[in-house]
């Protein structure tokens, strides 16, 4: 088994959270809520207005996002959807633990911190550390920048054409 901290689109209540339970693409189980130890640019990038977390520990805010434990399958659909390694790369993390979910895991207690992969990147436009960072990603806050969806996105550009 596996562990991922998801801060972006994967996470509940965002656009590509049924990925993650669908059942078809693996195994994954919510273990807590948490929030990296270290700051991190997380940024919202491109035309289609994807969150990124840049790898530039230091920058930026300290994370909040969601612990999974996901199994093999689940990992490999992950990097596969996520491009690894052009668009992401997964790193590993360290986290503090804010909420347990219902699943157990003896290891995990709130205040604990604990490592995880994540999706981040290291091969982000120059311009993209400039860009405003968040705490917390929500696709559809007052930044007004919604996620497109990928089966969108070709539509998307062809509009502008
Ligand atoms: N999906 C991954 C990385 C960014 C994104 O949109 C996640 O939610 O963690």
């Amino acid at each position: 088994m596996h562990r991922v901290f998801v801060y972006g689109s994967l996470k509940r209540a965002q656009p590509n959270y049924p990925l993650i339970t669908d059942s078809s693409n693996g195994k994954a189980e919510l273990l807590a809520t948490a929030t990296t130890v270290q700051k991190y640019p997380l940024v919202i990038a491109t035309q289609y207005n994807i969150p990124f977390l840049l790898n530039l520990p230091g920058q930026g805010h300290r994370v909040h996002g969601e612990l999974y434990r996901v199994d093999e399958k689940m990992l490999k659909y992950l990097d596969w959807f996520e491009n690894i390694p052009t668009m992401y790369q997964r790193t590993v993390v360290e986290l503090e633990i804010n909420e347990l979910a219902d699943v157990v895991d003896e290891e995990l207690s709130p205040g604990n911190i604990t490592e995880a992969s994540v999706y981040s990147t290291t091969t982000y436009q120059p311009d993209w550390p400039s860009l405003p960072a968040y705490q917390s990603y929500d696709s559809n806050a007052d930044h007004g920048l919604k996620f497109v969806l990928r089966e969108d996105r070709n539509w998307a550009s062809a509009r502008r054409c």
